[in-house]
């Protein structure tokens, strides 16, 4: 038996869960867990929210709430999504918690006392309209090394982590303001140092996959700088030196200790060493975007603190939803509690793990989600188990049967199935989750096969014994269904495990005990329920239903105080349609002193000769935003949709009427 330290990446406490979340990162580490522990091995399975830095700090300044409220909020609601697709983490905490401030200041204060951190002057982003500096996502600009639109820790389009200042043009987030270059000082990772010690690293983890590795190798030959671990913030965990007032440890250089965090707080209450885990084995699953953090920056960390370094890294790639890449500000997501409103979370286990193989990009495509679930859940896994309860009732009273003399086609379904519980077991040991899934799948479609080629509603009449021995091979096979898809499938596959009567299903080795002549079957009940065209049809209207309110609403309206707000008669200069959208018109309106360009959705209530001289009040002081990639910078005042054209025929354009 070994010990095993699972870990998945720790979620910002800015936003719920989604989709996106769960595939690339908690399922894989559950399914992972879990099968673990059927072996036998003792695992430590670990989470907690990530509550500092500026994703945090941004929202809260936005909401004007302090950022302890904003984690605390998400926080519960990250517990409540995890929960619900039935995470089977042994601990899930906080980084806002008071031992892992003093985690991380005592990590912070050995490297500094290992001259591994130090102070360093430097040059940073200020702006002086907010009289701050602009650290990480508090600046926008333009990535200077390969031109995209970027934020000021982290380039979407290359991938790299960037410095505030390794931006062109940059604007400060919360006024537009163009920052200056200030002089200041922050503390510093010697991070250079430790080149070798990486290379060596990932040069000698086979384990850790493809993407991993050839990400990793790339940056180390860009060759590593020390990096930049504090900030001039006013949340995050204090710099713990005398010295250092106002700065915070930078959220990179901390939420790793989450890990650690998280597991030592678990040790407090169950009695047990955490170390003894992370010495044996440890595995960190993660998206793909922190690869840089958890291949570079983290291994680091812990060889100059003298730590062993983690066994494994596995990062998933994206999840995108109907073609569509997800964006939570457009609200094209598909929010894990909606959807476990709606469904069972084990068709939802089911999919992500069945629709591609963890190291791909993929899609959620409601129709998919369908099919998949009614031709394969329904039809080949539902069908093969209701139609074997079914059977042992009908012909056997629900009494296993005698296996007696079987013939060539038992013993070579019977092979074939003892088979499996070991080929998925090896698949998801080496991280394969979908192809272990596949095996289960395919087992299911044979079993399938064989019910329906030895006929035992006929065979009954003719000879009981060969009906007898389809009916005891068919529940052994549903025994094999109900311990190899636990992983996977927890509360479907404890569902099945029910029918059956089995005592215990949590070990995988029983897989292939067989289940006892006289064993007592319990009735059928349906297990996987199709999904009508009509459900389906009712997500997709949900989810376009929402991007439209989030065109319409939450992307312009970023006035904080709404009593000042400005409203003026303008009137429509010109009006066309925006590509790609059925609603949405672009319109150029006179407000008096400019014209300003205005999005609004509009195109199913007027025509755009109509449109054309219509006055119209309009709100002029909302930061521009892009929709449709469209710039707009007002706002049509409406109601709702019917009257989102006022008659304010009486008034002169450019007035002011708040
Ligand atoms: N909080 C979330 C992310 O970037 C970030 C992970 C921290 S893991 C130590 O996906
Ligand atoms: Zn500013």
């Amino acid at each position: 038996m070994s010990k095993i330290f699972i870990s998945c990446a720790l979620p910002y406490a800015n936003g719920p869960c989604h989709l996106g979340h769960l595939r690339s990162t908690y399922l894989p580490a559950d399914i992972y867990a879990r099968y673990n522990r059927m072996i036998g091995n003792d695992v430590l399975f670990v989470c907690a929210t990530d509550e500092h830095g500026t994703p945090i700090a941004v929202k809260a300044d936005k909401e004007n709430k302090k950022p302890i409220e904003i984690a605390k909020r998400y926080h519960d609601m990250i517990v409540r999504d995890v929960e619900s697709c039935n995470i089977s983490l042994d601990n899930f905490t906080r980084t806002s918690d008071e031992a892992h401030y003093k985690i991380a200041q005592n990590f912070f204060l050995e490297l500094y006392n290992n001259d591994l951190i130090y102070k360093k002057d430097i040059q940073q982003l200020y702006c002086e309209n907010c009289n701050k500096f602009l650290p990480d996502r508090y600046v926008e600009g333009i990535c200077s090394f390969c031109g995209a639109d970027a934020r000021g820790d982290h380039c979407e389009s290359c991938g790299r982590h960037l410095e505030p200042t390794d931006l062109d043009e940059p604007k400060c987030l919360t006024c537009g303001h163009t920052p200056i270059i200030k002089d200041t000082y922050q503390y510093f990772f010697a991070l250079s140092k430790f080149q070798k010690d990486l290379e060596e690293y990932i040069s000698s983890h086979d384990k850790l996959p493809a993407n991993v590795k050839n990400y990793s190798e790339n940056w180390l030959k860009e060759g590593l700088e020390d990096w930049v671990l504090t900030r001039d913030m006013d949340w995050g965990i204090p710099v713990p030196l005398e010295e250092a007032k106002g700065k915070v440890i930078y959220v990179w250089g901390e939420a790793f200790l989450g890990y650690i965090s998280s597991a030592s707080q678990w040790s407090k209450n169950s009695n047990k060493k955490w170390e003894d885990y992370w010495d044996d084995d440890v595995i960190h699953f993660i998206g793909k975007d922190i690869i840089y953090h958890h291949a570079i920056f983290w291994p680091a960390l812990l060889k100059a603190y003298g730590c062993k370094l983690p066994d494994n890294i596995y990062a998933g790639e994206f999840l995108s939803l109907e073609g569509e890449k997800m964006s939570t500000s457009k609200n094209w997501v598909v929010w894990i509690k909606d959807f476990v409103e709606d469904f069972d979370s084990d068709l939802l286990r089911y999919y992500l793990t069945i629709n591609a193989p963890l190291n791909k990009d993929t899609d959620f495509s409601w129709d998919d989600f369908a099919r998949r679930v009614n031709d394969e859940l329904a039809d080949v896994i539902g069908n093969f188990l209701h139609r074997t309860f079914t059977f042992t009732h009908k012909y056997f009273d629900g009494n296993l049967p005698d296996y007696l003399n079987p013939d060539d086609e038992d013993t070579e379904f019977e092979l074939l199935m003892k088979e499996v519980p070991d080929t998925v077991g090896n698949l998801i040991s080496d991280l394969k989750f979908r192809e272990g899934l596949i095996e289960i799948f395919k087992i299911a479609k044979i079993g399938n096969k064989y019910f329906n080629d030895c006929e035992p509603w006929k065979a009954v009449k003719e000879n009981p014994q060969k009906a007898a021995n389809c009916i005891y091979l068919s529940n052994q096979l549903a025994k094999i269904l109900a311990i190899t898809l636990k992983p996977y499938i927890p509360i479907k596959a404890d569902e099945i495990a029910k029918i059956i009567n089995l005592n215990n299903s949590n070990q995988w080795k029983d897989a292939n005990v067989p289940i006892p002549v006289g064993h007592r079957i319990s009735k059928a009940k349906p297990l996987f329920k199709k999904i009508d065209d009509e459900i389906i049809e009712n997500e997709k209207e949900k989810l376009y239903k929402n991007l439209k309110e989030s065109e319409n609403m939450s992307d312009l309206i970023t006035i904080d105080d709404f009593g000042k707000v400005d409203i003026r008669i303008g009137q429509i200069k010109e009006a066309e349609k925006i590509e790609k959208s059925d609603k949405l018109l672009k319109l150029q309106v006179d407000i008096g002193d400019k014209v300003i360009q205005v999005v609004a959705g509009i195109a199913q209530n007027y025509s755009i000769d109509e449109l054309i001289d219509k006055k119209i009040a309009v709100v002029v002081n909302l930061e521009p935003a892009k929709l449709f990639g469209t710039k707009s910078e007002g706002m049509i005042l409406a109601t709702d949709d019917s009257v989102a054209l006022l008659s304010p025929d009486e008034c002169n354009i450019g007035e002011k009427i708040r």
